[in-house]
């Protein structure tokens, strides 16, 4: 059975809006799944002092593949796309996230889903606003209208498609 996954991009080096379309490309590459739709770029002011901002952006999959299938596939193209990990939360070339795995709640060592920050991030939940009916509901039961309302924008900028 195929589900309906949101993944969110972000990026803050090396020409950042290059990393999300190649990594959108990537996406739409990998095994058992499909690239269903892209959000446009936001930039965003980085949640930590003194970071570059972010280009962030949310893509959505219909997928076969199991959670953590797709999370070690997501892990491969941040590591193809030059991802190193020097610091936690440091500047980063690409960081892939999934934020939404159909209607599954997962709480494992590698993986909560729905994402554990999504209600502060302005720059997942603008862009999934862009791919989801008004009056979307998320697994846990939060509204998507809710977070938006109660979210801080951060600098939040819709940048061209
Ligand atoms: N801030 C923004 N604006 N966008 C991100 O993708 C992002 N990712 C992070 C931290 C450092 C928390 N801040 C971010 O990992």
């Amino acid at each position: 059975m195929s589900e309906r996954v949101f993944v969110g991009l972000g990026s803050n080096l090396a020409e950042p809006a290059e990393q999300l379309r190649q990594a959108f490309a990537a996406l739409g590459q990998l095994p058992a799944t499909r690239l269903a739709a892209t959000s446009a770029l936001y930039g965003s002011d980085s949640l930590l002092a003194g970071q570059p901002r972010y280009t962030n952006a949310v893509a959505e999959l219909h997928t076969e593949l199991a959670p953590l299938a797709l999370l070690d596939a997501l892990q491969g193209i941040e590591n193809d796309q030059g991802r190193v990990r020097l610091e936690r939360w440091g500047p980063r070339t690409l960081d892939l996230d999934i934020i939404l795995f159909g209607e599954r709640l997962i709480d494992e060592p590698r993986l909560k889903v729905p994402h554990y920050h999504l209600q502060a991030r302005a720059f997942v939940l603008y862009p999934l606003a862009e791919l989801v009916d008004e009056g979307f509901v998320l697994a846990d039961g939060r509204a998507l209208a809710h977070l938006l309302a109660e979210c801080p924008l951060n600098g939040l900028q819709r940048l061209q498609a």
